[in-house]
């Protein structure tokens, strides 16, 4: 396999002069010199269509972009990842989130093992508890049907489950809410709690590992409040606490049936777990049809990463496009804007699924990487966030590249609620692009009579530079299908910029260090002892806290 350190390619030294020639060209002079632009920077898969025109690219641009991903090896660890080999070095294990929404019949195997036939025999499993629970003929232990279903879990066992279930909101049953807990902080049980009844409430406890101390806190509280309730006991927890995981012993110990246990694998990284069994919640609030339906439109985007050619590969580009402006012109952020309220989870999705994967600094051989990896990944809904940090994006001095997305047609057709939000959504990519020039609001201030001083004065405020990029990714309806492609697409673009950074996009060893430091210094903010072994600061503060921490 060809892996080079990407800035010791011809084609980062290429790119890298290339950027000397295109930073001073405008967007606005390559729009008006190319008529051609928009077909020609624009991709279609299934119903998500891409238009990538609005960035500092020229044709050359994507050719040497594409040349880099080539020389990094972005094919061949592509289809090392597709076809099981254990391409997550630090943990020696195969990454196969693709094999969860594998529809076609091709054999997806792992250590000699097909692991199609156990796939499908969880979803076989899910699709019969699902449809039990939302029938209503699974009840609780005083007969009654499930009204609530409470989701524990942190991290990839919570993030991707709730933006999902939000999203798809418009889906949901009627019978059934869904909740979800991940905070160790109590209030985020206690709120929740306060919300249902014990009678009709199913928690769903999800830990790939069950080791993790949030969720298992969490669980074991809430199976407290729950036999704290008159004539629940141990045989009525079966009715109301299934788990997810892949640690059977571990759920058993904590007192769930194994038979009321989802299990998946140790090659499904946890933030890439929600098309698993940890898919349970959302199953659960849009049944089995559409959690399907979500696996059918993740495996198109799938099929399209695996056989489209680079220059044409809409995961591909959009993670060169990211190189381009984290490498080249050293965007440190990178701001994902969905103008559609259901995706409203969607950038603290993306949050953990970017910055935990791409938030290396050491390469795939242990070396310090002598480049930028992952940006900040971050966003808000618009218009919201139009009134609020899209100041910095027009007219701050970081160059901030922006996703926006939005639908064609709303879930929620309510007057010209739906053309107001897309006219905003197409009008801010534009402003970003095009900008304002000094003389065209020194024009329009003219045509508007105000005095020329006062122009003088507040031209230079009024004006935009532009020149600002964006994607803009729209689809025609947002349905469980388009969903699945779009989340497939983000995965697959932060895969090939771990690629071409040459990080191991698949391990998260910082999330491991605060699950070991967090227990060392719980001892100690509830012991007796002096604490000294710390820095000053953290002697100081676990000092003060003890001082005035309730009493137990
Ligand atoms: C995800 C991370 C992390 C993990 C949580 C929860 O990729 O590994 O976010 O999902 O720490 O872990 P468990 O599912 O094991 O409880």
């Amino acid at each position: 396999m060809t892996v080079s350190v990407p800035d010791r390619t011809a084609a980062w030294s290429a790119l890298a002069r290339h950027h000397e020639t295109v930073r001073g060209l405008h967007m606005r002079d390559l729009f008006a010199r190319d008529p051609e632009r928009f077909p020609r920077f624009t991709l279609e898969v299934g119903d998500l269509f891409l238009d990538y025109s609005k960035n500092r690219i020229t044709h050359e641009t994507v050719a040497l972009l594409v040349e880099l991903a080539r020389a990094c090896g972005v094919p061949e660890l592509r289809d090392a990842q597709l076809s099981g080999e254990p391409i997550n070095v630090t943990e020696g294990r195969a990454v196969l989130h693709t094999a969860l929404r594998n529809c076609s019949d091709r054999p997806v195997v792992v250590d000699g093992v097909d692991v199609m036939p156990e796939i499908r025999r969880v979803l076989t499993h899910m699709e019969e508890f699902t449809e039990q629970v939302r029938s209503g003929a699974w009840t609780g232990h005083t007969g009654r049907p499930m009204e609530h279903v409470v989701n524990i879990g942190i991290g990839g066992s919570d993030l991707g489950p709730v933006m999902v279930t939000e999203a798809l909101g418009s889906y949901g049953h009627p019978r059934l809410t869904p909740h979800f807990v991940s905070n160790v902080d109590g209030t985020h049980l206690a709120e929740t709690l306060r919300k249902v009844d014990p009678e009709t409430t199913l928690f769903v406890v999800a830990s790939k590992t069950f080791t993790t101390q949030e969720t298992l806190m969490n669980a074991r509280s809430a199976r407290d409040w729950f036999l704290a309730r008159e004539g629940a006991d141990e045989a009525a927890i079966a009715r109301h606490f299934v788990a997810v995981s892949t640690n059977e012993e571990g759920v058993r110990d904590f007192g769930i049936d194994p038979a009321n246990m989802f299990g998946f694998w140790d090659w499904v990284g946890g933030r890439y777990s929600l098309w698993s069994a940890i898919g349970l919640p959302i199953a659960l609030s849009v049944g089995m049809e559409r959690f399907r339906e979500l696996l059918e439109g993740a495996h198109l985007m799938d099929e399209h990463f695996r056989t489209a050619p680079l220059a044409e590969n809409m995961p591909a580009i959009l993670a060169l496009l990211g190189v381009w402006y984290s490498n080249f012109f050293g965007a440190a952020s990178h701001a994902v804007l969905p103008y559609d309220q259901y995706l409203h989870r969607f950038p603290a999705y993306l949050q953990q699924a970017d910055m935990e994967s791409n938030g290396k600094s050491v390469d795939r051989e242990g070396r310090q990487v002598e480049w930028d990896t992952g940006p900040v990944v971050w966003g808000e809904p618009g218009t919201n966030g139009q009134h609020a940090f899209f100041q910095l994006l027009h007219q701050g001095t970081r160059l901030v590249p922006c996703d926006f997305l939005a639908p064609c047609r709303s879930r929620n057709p309510l007057g010209e609620h739906h053309d107001v939000l897309i006219s905003n959504f197409l009008a801010q990519t534009e402003a970003l692009m095009r900008g304002r020039t000094q003389e065209e609001v020194e024009g329009a201030m003219t045509a508007q009579g105000v005095d020329p001083a006062r122009i003088a004065e507040l031209a230079p405020h009024r004006t935009f530079p532009g020149n600002r990029p964006s994607n803009t990714l729209l689809f025609d309806e947002f349905t469980p299908r388009t969903l699945g492609s779009l989340i497939a697409l983000y995965e697959h673009k932060i895969f090939v910029q771990g690629v071409i950074w040459n990080v191991n996009s698949y391990d998260q060893w910082g999330v491991e260090l605060g699950k070991e430091l967090a227990g060392t210094v719980l001892q100690e903010v509830q012991g007796r002892d002096p604490v000294t072994g710390h820095d000053a600061s953290t002697n100081g503060l676990i000092q003060r806290y003890r001082a005035r921490r309730r009493p137990t």
